[in-house]
C-alpha cells in the first residue's frame, strides 16, 4: 500500500465523488497528461561559485531520474522533446506530463502580476489539452502566486498545483524530487477544482497558505484552514472543504488586476506621516496588517490620515498580524478603525487579501461601494465568512446569501442535487429584491445565473419584474438569456412592459430583447384595453418594447378608436398628435 497506490479510487471504481468532482483513473481513460508550467525557483537552481542561480533544462534532469522518467514507454510511444512519462501507478495509471520552460527563469522575488497573469493565460491556452497543471515557482513568493492564481483563474473545473522546493533537485539530500513527484501525481489523478499548493506531503488551498519557514521543508502552513489532503502511507482527502467546481463555465482569465495594491504593516509608535506617504497616489487598495484581534492605534492624527484615504477612495482591508485567527470588533482600538470604512478581513492571510484587492478593484464593472461589500465575501474559499453573515432574518437577503454560500462551500456528494436545484430559486429571489451582492456571491462561488427556477422564471425575469436596472445589467453581462420565457411564456421584456420600466424595456432592447408571437398575438386588445383606462404609460411602455400601436383590438378598433370612444381627450390628442402607428413617435 503506497501513498499514491490504492488509498486512491481504483480505475474499477470510477468517478465516485462526483461532489467534489475528485476522480481516478476512468476505465478506458489509463492516460492523464499534465502540464508542468517551469518558471524558475530553487528547485531546479544550479550553483554558480557558492550562489544560487535559476537553472534552464529542467527537463534534462527529470529524464535522468527513473522516477520521473519511464524510458521504455517513452521510446515506445515516441514521446514528443518534451514530455515524459511517470511510471505506472499501482492502479495502471499513466500520467505523461510535458514540461513548459519560461525563458527567462525567475528566482520568485522577481515575480509579478504580469507573470501570474501570463501562467493563468499558458493554462488557459492549454486548458483542453491537459487534465491538470503544475506550476514548478520559487518558493519565496509562493503563497502570493497562489493567492493571485486563485483570483485570475475564475471558474476553473481542473487541478492547477504550485510547488517548489528548498533545496534543488540535482542535490543528493533534497525536497524537490517528493515535492514534484507528489504534485504529478496528485494533479493526475485527482480532480480538485482549485488553485493549490503542495509541499512536504501536504496539499493546501492556495489562497489560505503563508511561507512560515526560510529552510525547513516544511515551509508553509495553512493556519486557518485544514489542508485539503495529507499524504503519508495513506492519503487522505478532505472532501468536505474542496470547492465545488462550476460546471457549465468556462475558465476565465481576469487579467485586468489592479497593481496599485500595497501591504501595510502596522507597529507600535508608526506616526501619521509615514501613514499618510504610503497611502499617497496611485495607491488604490492597502491590506492593513493590524494588531491581534485587528486593533490599531487611536492616535486620531493616524486615524484622521486613514479616514481621509478611504475618503478618496482608497479601499483598505484589515487583517490580522497574527499567524492564525480572525480580525473581530471586540475592542474599542478595533472599533475606531470599522468606523473609518475600513473592510474587516476576516481569517484572509495578507497574501490572499492583496490578491482579492487586486481582483475586486480590478473590476470595472462594479462601482466602489459594491467592491468594499465584495471584499468581506468569501469569492475563492480564501476566508470564513464573517459571523453576521450569520445573523440573519427569513425575510431579508442574507438568509438567501447564507444558504448559497452553505450550499456551495459544503462539497459533501449529497449536496450535489440539493445544490443545483435550489441555486436557481435563490438567484431568484436574490434577483426579485434586486440584491446584487447576493447575485454575484452566487456567480463566484459557480452557479449559473441564466437557469430557471421551477416556474421556468430566471434572475432576469424577477429583476425585470422589480423594475431593478442595476442588476438587469448585471445579469445581461454575466451570461443571462436575454429571451428567455418562463413557465407563462412571458420574456422578460414583457414582464418590463407590463410594469411600465421604461429604463429595463431600454436596457432589454439593446441587448436584443423583442417580444415572441405569442405575446404579441393578444397586444392589440391589451392596447385598446390600456387605451380604454387612460394609461398612457403603458402605452408608452409597448411602444418602447417595439411594439406598433395602431393594430386592432378583438373587436377591430385602434386604441385612438377606443381613445375617442371613452372620450379621453388627453390621450386622443396625444395619440393624434404623435401619428399613432409610427413607432417611437410618442416616446
Ligand atoms: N529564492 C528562491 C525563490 O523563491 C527560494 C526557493 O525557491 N526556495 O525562487
Amino acid at each position: 500500500r503506497t501513498p499514491f497506490g490504492d488509498s486512491f479510487l481504483g480505475p474499477s471504481q470510477g468517478p465516485r465523488h462526483s461532489g467534489t468532482r475528485l476522480v481516478m483513473a476512468r476505465s478506458g481513460d489509463p492516460v492523464r497528461r499534465l502540464l508542468a508550467i517551469y518558471t524558475g525557483g530553487t528547485i531546479g537552481m544550479r550553483n554558480q561559485d557558492g550562489i544560487l542561480v535559476p537553472g534552464s533544462n529542467l527537463f534534462t534532469a527529470l529524464k535522468k531520474l527513473p522516477m520521473f522518467n519511464d524510458e521504455e514507454y517513452s521510446r515506445e510511444h515516441q514521446l514528443p522533446e518534451d514530455t515524459l512519462a511517470l511510471p505506472l501507478t499501482d492502479h495502471n495509471q499513466r500520467i505523461i506530463y510535458t514540461i513548459l520552460e519560461y525563458d527567462p527563469l525567475f528566482d520568485s522575488s522577481d515575480m509579478t502580476i504580469n507573470e501570474w497573469i501570463r501562467i493563468a493565460k499558458d493554462i488557459e491556452r492549454n486548458y483542453e489539452q491537459y487534465f491538470g497543471f503544475v506550476i514548478i515557482h520559487g518558493t519565496d513568493t509562493m503563497a502570493f502566486a497562489s493567492s493571485m492564481l486563485s483570483f485570475i483563474l475564475g471558474n476553473l473545473q481542473k487541478t492547477v498545483i504550485l510547488t517548489g522546493a528548498q533545496v534543488p533537485i540535482h542535490t543528493l539530500w533534497n525536497d524537490g524530487r517528493e515535492n514534484l513527484l507528489g504534485s504529478l501525481l496528485m494533479a493526475g489523478q485527482y480532480v480538485i477544482p482549485e488553485v493549490c499548493l503542495f509541499f512536504q506531503n501536504q496539499l493546501y488551498r492556495g489562497n489560505r497558505v503563508t511561507k512560515v519557514d526560510s529552510q525547513r521543508f516544511a515551509a508553509f502552513c495553512s493556519p486557518n484552514l485544514p489542508p485539503l489532503a495529507n499524504v503519508g502511507a495513506d492519503i487522505t482527502v478532505n472532501h468536505d472543504i474542496i470547492l465545488k467546481a462550476s460546471m457549465n463555465k468556462q475558465l476565465v482569465v481576469h487579467s485586468n488586476m489592479e497593481r496599485n495594491v500595497g501591504v501595510l504593516r502596522l507597529y507600535p509608535g508608526i506616526t501619521s506621516a509615514m501613514v499618510k506617504a504610503f497611502l499617497q497616489a496611485p495607491m488604490k487598495g492597502v491590506v492593513m496588517e493590524t494588531f491581534g484581534t485587528g486593533n490599531g492605534p487611536t492616535n486620531p492624527d493616524l486615524l484622521w490620515e486613514l479616514k481621509k484615504a478611504t475618503e478618496r477612495g482608497i479601499v483598505i482591508v484589515n487583517c490580522t498580524h497574527c499567524l492564525q485567527g480572525s480580525v473581530t470588533s471586540n475592542y474599542a482600538a478595533g472599533m475606531a478603525l470599522s468606523g473609518i470604512g475600513i473592510v474587516p478581513g476576516s481569517d484572509m492571510t495578507s497574501e490572499a487579501a492583496l490578491a482579492k484587492l487586486s481582483y475586486v478593484l480590478g473590476r470595472d464593472d462594479l462601482d466602489l461601494q459594491y467592491k468594499s461589500k465584495l471584499l468581506t465575501k468569501n469569492l475563492r474559499g480564501e476566508m470564513t465568512p464573517l459571523s453576521e453573515d450569520f445573523q440573519i432574518s427569513l425575510r431579508d437577503s442574507k438568509f438567501v446569501q447564507l444558504i448559497a454560500n452553505l450550499l456551495y462551500l459544503n462539497c459533501s456528494h449529497d449536496l450535489d442535487a440539493v445544490r443545483d436545484s435550489l441555486t436557481p430559486t435563490l438567484a431568484c429571489a436574490a434577483a426579485r429584491m434586486g440584491d446584487m451582492e447576493t447575485l454575484e456571491a452566487i456567480f463566484e462561488l459557480g452557479g449559473d445565473l441564466s437557469e430557471s427556477d421551477f416556474d421556468g422564471r430566471t434572475p432576469l425575469h424577477m429583476a425585470a419584474r422589480g423594475g431593478h436596472v442595476g442588476t438587469v445589467q448585471y445579469l445581461l453581462r454575466n451570461g443571462a438569456k436575454v429571451n428567455s420565457c418562463d413557465g407563462d411564456r412571458n420574456s422578460p421584456l414583457l414582464i418590463a412592459v407590463k410594469g411600465r420600466h421604461r429604463d429595463v424595456i431600454q436596457l432589454l432592447k439593446d441587448a436584443g430583447a423583442h417580444l415572441s408571437p405569442q405575446e404579441l398575438q393578444g397586444a392589440g386588445t391589451e392596447l385598446c384595453r390600456l387605451a380604454a383606462s387612460g394609461d398612457r404609460d403603458g402605452l408608452i411602455a409597448w411602444q418602447q418594447a417595439g411594439v406598433d400601436l395602431f393594430q386592432t383590438g378583438y373587436d377591430g378598433q385602434t386604441p385612438l378608436q377606443v381613445a375617442e370612444a371613452a372620450g379621453n381627450q388627453e390621450l386622443v390628442s396625444l395619440l393624434r398628435e404623435h401619428r399613432i402607428g409610427t413607432r417611437s413617435d410618442i416616446l
